[in-house]
Formats: C-alpha cells, structure tokens, sequence
C-alpha cells in the first residue's frame, strides 16, 4: 500500500495505555465497571438499562431517540426501564422462562427494545431476526431454535408458517389485528394492563443471551449462541475504540438482526449510558446525512458499503448538510476501501476506523483506536487481552507478510459459545488453540492486519454474509430450475454481488421472464438481499466426482481466472 498513514489523534486513551494494556492487562479490569462486580447479580439488562435509571443523574437522561419518516419519540432510561419490565411481566405471564428461546421479528422502533430488554430480564435468549426475510429464511430459524415465542407485526406475520413450526407456543403481535387465536397476544393491550415493577431474573455470566443466525458455505444458516458475559467486551470496546463520553449522542447504522445492530447497536452504548439515535426507514444519502445534523450525532458506526454509496451521491449532497457535531466514525463489515478514507477526511474532516470482528466473536478484536495511526487498507491492530496471528491449516503461526488464516487465540470474553445444536460445527472452528476466523490476511512487521478474502464460499453483498447453499437450495424450489451453483461477483459498490448459475428441467427454455421469475422466486422466498442479482443459464454445472458443486471453478470462469486443479472434475 503506497498510502501515507494518517496521523493519529485524541481519544479516551493514549498509546502508551494501549501498549501498556497490551503487555500487562486482565479482563477482570474490565469487571470494576459493572454493578455485578459488588452485587453479584448478573443481568446485561440491567447494567445497560435499570442502572442508569436508578442513578438520579442519569434517571431522565434520553437513552434512546427514534427516527423515523413517520415517527420520532424518545425515550429516557427510565422510561426504557419501565417498558421493558412491564414486557418482562407479559413474558411472564405467558410462561415464557429462563433459557427459552423468544425471537424478534420486526422493523426497528422503540417497541422493539422495550422487548428486547424485557427478554433478558426474564433469563431468556433472544433471537432477533432481520425484517427482510421472507418465509424460509424465518422458518429456517424458528425451526433450528426451537423458538417457543415470536414478536412480530400484524403485517409481517404472513411471512412466519407457524401452523409448521410445533414449539411456537405464542406469537405477540404489535400493532392491530382481527383474527383472533389463542396463539396471538395483543402487545399494546398486554403493556397496558402490566406492571412496571418487575425482578430481574439473575443470571450467570455464562447464561445465554443472544441467538444470531449466520451463513457459512454449506448447510442452513447456523444459531451462534452467545452469553451474557459478552458485556465486558462491549464495555470495553466501547470505551476503547468507540471512544464514548458522557455527552454522545452515537448512531449505529446497523439492524439488531445483524450482530452488530445489537453488539453496537444495543450493549456498548447503554452499558455506557449514551444517547442511541436508532432509525428507521430505508437508505438515501440525504435522509442519512439529516439524521446526522439533526440528531447531532457526535459518533457514527456504520459500513463501507453505506460509505460507498455516500461517496456516489457527491460532495454537493455533504455540503448540504451542518456535520460539524460528528467527531468519531468507525467502519465494520466489509473492507474499507482506502479511497473511501481519502473522501472522508475531505467530506468529514475525520478519518474512518476500521474494525474487524464478526457475528461468532460478538465483539470488535481488530481495530483502528483513534490514538492510532492508520494505514490505510488496514483493519488495525488487535485490542488489548486479544492475541491475532496468521496461521497456516494446522494452527502454526506464521511470520510477517505471509499470507494465511487470521486466527485469535480461543477466549476471550464475547466469544461464542456455541452453535446452536451443533457441537461439531462449533469444534470446527477451533485449531490447535485458535479460532479460524475463515478470513486470509496478513500481517505486516508493525502488527498491522490486512484483510484479503474470504477462503469458504461465504459471499460478502454490501456488508451481509450470504451462505451460497441457501440460495442454491431456493433456486432449485423453482420448478424450471434442476441445478444451482452461486458465487460472489466483484462489484465496485455492494462489495459482491450475488450471481447464479443455472440448469434447467426438461421442457423449459431460458428467457428474461423466466429469470426474472426464478429471481423474484428467491426473493419473496428467502430475502431481497439473498435474490441473486445474475443468473446465467447454462447447459452443465461443474461439479466434484462426489456430486459438489464447484463453486471455485464457476467463480474462476466468470472472472476469466486460470482454473487450477479440476483433477476432481466430474467427466
Ligand atoms: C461484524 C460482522 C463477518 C465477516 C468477516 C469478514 C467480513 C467484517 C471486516 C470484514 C474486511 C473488515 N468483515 N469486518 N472484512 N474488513 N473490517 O460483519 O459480522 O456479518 O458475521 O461478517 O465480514 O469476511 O469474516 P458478520
């Protein structure tokens, strides 16, 4: 990289903290910052919540601020507190307990973190699901988990089959309905009548928490089961490398269906008792950069490829806009592209922190602290109580500036603690000690990692992972469709887009309409973001002398690659 570094500026912490932390620090540091470390009784909704609202100070501080086109409320900390007891007492009464599953399926709004919190505080794990999925995406999810209850919207209860799912005991819909059925429970008539007097069910540290699905290369998406524990590290990252203060008012662009929506979108700023701007509605630049000028928002998270589309929309858009609040942004998801940094510093006068860390790791490991210098292109260096190397396939590590697997040595506090109902799959992860990430990078002689891909199938479109077999197994749903294989194709904005190839059942013939069909058949099937934006029909699939699909070679042909070693091609 030619780059020159960007010089570092001010933070929380200065350098020589990081280096001292680095050779001499314990996580058991972090534990003096929570109640649980006096009291001993645990509850991650109560650190992020209740105990700001019993701290007179802080009781009527605004904890969440809602925008959206048709709705802006706020709601202070006590105000979080009480609706999400009065929710934990709905749960109650509906028999919902300590371990079970409860999943969210909803779009962003200030009912759904009432929820969230009341789930945590009667002991039981959440599942928050992406409201974009459609049908298979959330049956694949309720099946796996074995929700025994679901909170949605009238209008996206159409998308959950659950006269097909036997363990979804109840479904608690918010907002008006008609149909009556003793499985519905009519959320605004439950708050109303519910008390907002409610004792936290006490947890353990190593208590479930949160369920999130994610894809990898084969197999239905995967319940990465994390536990209450994870708080330290949003805790602490939310200090060290969100940089929070007191008087912030942050802004995470991500959905809680996603990791990040809830790691960063939840936990590090309210374990930090900061103001959370939360939005709702779709994506344009304009509606993007108001929500920062009117909110003052003062630190921003969001991803290279919101960035991207920023940097499309044109300098004239930014100058619209009174930014002068914004200090601190941060970037997670995809690459950060260096040039997206160059246009920061010109559109914000600020620099873009990358962060790696992903869904399994709960927690940011990767990092630019604002202290730091950045290279450009690289995702920084790992926080402190965190060791990263490169490794090859047997765990060994290997010197500066080779290429490898990025590895982080297991343990630390927000790691995952399984995979939901697949031991195997959660072995799978670890080496010789280390946890394989999936991702190739590097690291140069100053400890800056560089990413570099991914080295399964795992498709990467505009910031969402997106497990190719999913897709396959949809496309092939489609009654003109017998074979399926699907890549991640380059592409300058989205990162990958996803594409598709295809072969057809006897008695169909390949047409636009038929495409657009099969492509509309992932899309009200699965999710908008897993319909393949390509699909070309051929006349075979390559695929492995056992039957595997290929994936590899597909993606060599389209970027006219040498192919490699097809020694297990199929005749
Ligand atoms: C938090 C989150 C994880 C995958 C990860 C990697 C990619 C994340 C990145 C990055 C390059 C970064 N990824 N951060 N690639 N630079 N700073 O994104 O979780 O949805 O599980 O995705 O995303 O490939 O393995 P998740």
């Amino acid at each position: 990289m030619d780059m020159q570094p960007i010089p570092a500026r001010e933070g929380n912490h200065n350098l020589q903290d990081y280096q001292q932390k680095r050779k001499n620090f314990h996580w058991e540091e972090v534990k003096e910052n929570f109640s649980w470390s006096k009291t001993g009784k645990v509850n991650a909704a109560y650190e992020a919540i209740d105990r700001h609202a019993e701290d007179p100070a802080k009781k009527d501080k605004v904890a969440l601020i809602y925008s959206a086109p048709d709705r802006e409320e706020k709601l202070t900390f006590n105000q979080l507190k009480n609706q999400s007891n009065q929710f934990a007492n709905v749960l109650n009464k509906e028999g919902v307990q300590k371990g079970d599953r409860v999943f969210l399926f909803m779009p962003r709004s200030p009912e759904f973190y009432a929820c969230f919190f009341g789930i945590l505080k009667v002991g039981a794990i959440a599942g928050p699901l992406f409201e974009a999925f459609m049908e298979q995406a959330v049956r694949d999810r309720l099946e796996d988990s074995e929700a025994s209850m679901l909170i949605t919207t009238p209008e996206l209860l159409e998308r959950v089959p659950h006269n097909e799912l036997p363990n979804l005991e109840k479904i608690v819909l918010v907002g008006d309905f008609t149909e009556a059925s003793n499985k519905y429970v009519d959320y605004f008539k439950e708050m109303d009548q519910a008390s907002e007097a409610f004792d936290i069910e006490w947890v353990d540290l190593e208590d479930g928490m949160l369920l999130h699905y994610t894809s990898g290369s084969t197999g239905k998406p995967k319940g990465v089961y994390h536990v209450h524990n994870a708080m330290i590290q949003h805790y602490a990252t939310g200090d060290w490398v969100i940089d929070l203060k007191e008087d912030d008012i942050y802004w995470c662009t991500a959905d809680p269906g996603w990791v990040t929506g809830t790691s960063y979108g939840i936990f590090a700023p309210w374990l930090h008792g900061v103001t959370n701007v939360i939005r709702g509605g779709r994506f344009t630049p304009d509606s993007w950069y108001e929500t920062l000028d009117k909110q003052n928002v003062t630190v921003w998270y969001s991803a290279p490829t919101a960035f991207r589309k920023l940097v499309s929309a044109g300098a004239d858009v930014v100058h619209k806009y009174d930014l002068s609040s914004l200090r601190h942004v941060m970037s997670v998801g995809e690459p950060l592209n260096p040039e997206v940094i160059t246009w920061g510093v010109d559109a914000f006068k600020l620099r873009i922190h990358d962060t790696w860390w992903m869904t399994e790791t709960g927690a940011m490991l990767i990092v630019n602290y604002p202290c730091m210098d950045i290279r450009p292109g690289s995702m920084g260096k790992p926080i402190p109580g965190v060791e990263a190397a490169i490794v090859d396939n047997e765990g060994n590590e290997l010197p500066p500036n080779q290429m490898g697997n990025l590895a982080i040595k297991k343990g630390w506090p927000s790691m995952m603690r399984a995979i939901w109902k697949n031991p195997g799959k959660y072995e799978s992860y670890f080496i010789n000690g280390w946890y394989v990430s999936g991702d190739s990078a590097y690291m140069d002689e100053d400890g800056y990692f560089w990413f570099q891909g991914r080295l399964d199938d795992v498709i990467n479109t505009s910031g969402e992972r997106v497990g190719p077999f999913e897709v396959e197994s949809k496309l092939i749903e489609h009654p003109a469709v017998a074979e399926a294989g699907v890549i991640g194709k380059p592409d300058p904005e989205r990162g990958e887009i996803i594409k598709a190839f295809i072969t057809l059942n006897e008695g169909y013939k390949a047409s636009d309409e038929l495409v657009e069909d099969i492509r509309q058949f992932v899309k009200t099937g699965l999710s908008a973001h897993a319909a393949p934006r390509e699909i070309e029909v051929k006349e075979t699939i390559p695929k492995t002398r056992s039957g595997k699909i290929m994936r590899r070679l597909l993606k060599s042909w389209e970027l006219g690659l040498p192919t490699g070693d097809t020694s297990t091609l199929e005749e």
